[in-house]
């Protein structure tokens, strides 16, 4: 298969650029892995829910009605590197404040403001479409937990900008119970009773926090509009974004629909325009993107039609009210985070049903490495094995092949509801699932192996060393001998301290000597994980005595001081290594 590169609005994108766009959305992927595969031995800390306990936030009767306003003419262009720029040592502290809260830049999007200019990310063909003068009027249900007000406001106000008012009927800010010191429903609130019309933005809090599975559900159930617009809390929306959106739900009820993602980068919150691409998934149930080959796009027609996904990423879709409510909503024995994606994808398909990216229809989103929540909680190990248990027929072995650990779970909660849906609907068999909508599947059929292999050629061995400074890079040992997970410190330099010599692989990686499935890994902190092959956070360029990773957007970084830990930061403050070779007795 042909991942090489895509060619995307007419232009050819440069291979950096949009191996940057691949890592991004591999992170994902990994970092649910990794989420997954570091949460799973715990025990999980079942939360005692009350399903229907939910309370309408009484505070919506108090904003005043505007009718009259919706959108804005003047949306600002914002200059990123101006806004980027840290004039002193408060700045600083505020930012890494702002990541521990939020996991992203806070401070920069609050510096952006409430509304800017975004590149219009649609291929070219997508401004000669035309779609029906009279569609379904949508209820957009944004749930949110911890999110930051600058950038709910700022999301929201993508909306009225970028989408015509007739196709709105409301919008659905639901408060998944926040936590107290990270609640921005009132500051969000604030801003509504100024410059938002209240008839069209409602304000819905749970009782108790939910997870995003029975928020959307709690979302859904006190909409009103024809079709139901789900999207994540921090996204911007591109220009025209809904239209296509619901013409495809007006052809054809039984349609769900989802945008192409595009990419808000965390650091720098530049909107970067993916690629087209739809959802799979692997035997772990984890989502996976797919890319389809260089030649799919020899017709230009194939960058705007909608393409037939197999699964979802979750976050952002359109369904029609009623037909989200005949195949059965969500699992509502699913909690915080994680899987639903994977399970309604099964369940369409399966029931019904089908599933369509829209490439003219963009939505920028804010891809985290980690989550301000859910810590602790198994529940991506519990979602996924309820998904398995109830839809994959013989195929679950499959899953639990890859996840053995989960065989012993016995309190994935109850599923019969589940199961008697499956046969009411009387939903087609896994193995139609696989045959028919994603037979790459398939025994005999997969092109990528279940277990990639983690070897690679090594292009060279060296220290690596703090500039100006004697001390060197270093993995940490236990007995000895570096582990799964293993920090990185600053340690004086010595030749032939196994833990101390780096090999940087063809893939860019850097593997410690002695351990070589290991590899310097930025996902979580800077630490030392198994090599996935895959790029993203395990990739280091090197450029002016820094090493850059893409997929966190930042540099490693050191201090002068012996025992502490290695870390990555801004590559603007980051300092420089110099490469010391190895030096053989
Ligand atoms: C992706 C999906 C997300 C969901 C998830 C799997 C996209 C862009 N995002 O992960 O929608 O399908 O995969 O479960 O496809 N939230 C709550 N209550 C909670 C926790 C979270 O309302 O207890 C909100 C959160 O504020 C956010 C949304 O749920 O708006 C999704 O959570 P996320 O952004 O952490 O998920 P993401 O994008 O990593
Ligand atoms: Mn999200």
């Amino acid at each position: 298969e042909d991942f090489g590169k895509v060619k995307f609005n007419g232009a050819e994108a440069d291979q950096d650029a949009d191996s940057n766009r691949v890592d991004s959305r591999l992170a994902k992927v990994v970092d649910e892995d990794r989420a997954s595969e570091h949460l799973e031995p715990q025990v999980s800390a079942e939360k005692i829910v009350s399903n229907q306990s939910f309370v309408v936030n009484p505070m919506v009767q108090k904003l005043v009605d505007d009718e009259e306003r919706w959108g804005y003419d003047k949306v600002p262009e914002v200059n990123l590197t101006e806004l980027s720029v840290m004039s002193g040592p408060e700045d600083i502290v505020e930012q890494q404040l702002g990541y521990k809260k939020y996991e992203f830049n806070a401070l920069l999007s609050d510096r952006i403001g409430p509304r800017r200019k975004i590149p219009d990310s649609r291929h070219q063909l997508c401004t000669e479409q035309t779609y029906a003068d009279v569609l379904p009027s949508a209820s957009i249900i944004i749930c949110y937990f911890n999110e930051l007000p600058s950038v709910l406001i700022r999301m929201v106000n993508s909306i009225i900008d970028r989408t015509p008012k007739e196709l709105v009927t409301e919008i659905l800010l639901v408060d998944d119970q926040s936590d107290a010191d990270k609640d921005a429903e009132p500051e969000v609130q604030n801003y509504a009773a100024e410059h938002w019309p209240s008839s069209k933005i409602r304000f819905l809090r749970t009782e108790n926090n939910e997870g995003l599975i029975r928020a959307k559900m709690f979302g859904a159930k006190n909409s009103v509009g024809e079709v139901l617009v789900f999207l994540d809390s921090h996204c911007e929306v591109n220009e025209n974004w809904l239209p296509p959106l619901l013409d495809r739900i007006r052809e054809s009820p039984s349609k769900v629909v989802c945008p192409i993602i595009d990419i808000i980068n965390s650091d720098t919150f530049q909107y970067v325009t993916s690629p087209v691409c739809t959802g799979g998934f692997n035997w772990a149930l984890t989502f996976i993107w797919d890319y389809p080959p260089r030649s799919f796009f020899n017709d230009p027609v194939n960058y705007i039609k909608p393409l037939k996904s197999a699964t979802m990423a979750g976050g952002l879709f359109a369904i029609n009210r009623n037909f989200f409510y005949e195949i059965g909503q969500y699992d509502n024995g699913m909690d915080v985070w994680g899987a639903e994606n994977v399970e309604i994808s099964f369940r369409l398909w399966m029931c019904g049903g089908e599933l369509e990216i829209i490439p003219c229809s963009r939505v920028g989103h804010i891809f985290r490495r980690r989550r301000p929540y859910g810590t602790g909680v198994d529940s991506m190990g519990k979602n996924s094995l309820r998904t398995a248990l109830v839809w994959m027929d013989e195929y679950k072995e499959k899953f639990y092949e890859q996840r053995p650990y989960l065989r012993m779970k016995k309190d994935y909660g109850d599923i019969s509801e589940m199961v008697s849906l499956r046969e009411k609907l009387q939903c087609k068999s896994f193995q139609w699932y696989l045959e028919n909508i994603y037979p790459k599947m398939l025994p005999g059929n997969s092109p990528t192996p279940d277990v990639v292999t983690q070897t690679t050629k090594v292009l060279s061995k060296f220290l690596i060393r703090l500039n100006g400074t004697t001390l060197c890079l270093t993995g940490e040992t236990t007995s000895g001998r570096i582990v799964k997970g293993a920090r990185v410190f600053l340690e004086p330099c010595r030749q032939g301290r196994r833990e101390q010599t780096w090999r940087f692989t063809e893939k860019k990686e850097l593997r410690p000597m002695g351990s070589s499935m290991l590899c310097l890994d930025s996902l979580k902190g800077l630490r030392l994980f198994k090599c996935h092959m895959q790029g993203a956070h395990q990739t280091w360029l090197t450029s002016s005595g820094k090493f850059f990773n893409a997929a966190s957007g930042k540099c490693l970084t050191g201090r002068d001081e012996i025992a502490s830990l290695a870390e990555t930061e801004f590559c603007a403050i980051s300092p420089q290594w110099v490469l010391d070779p190895i030096v053989t007795p």
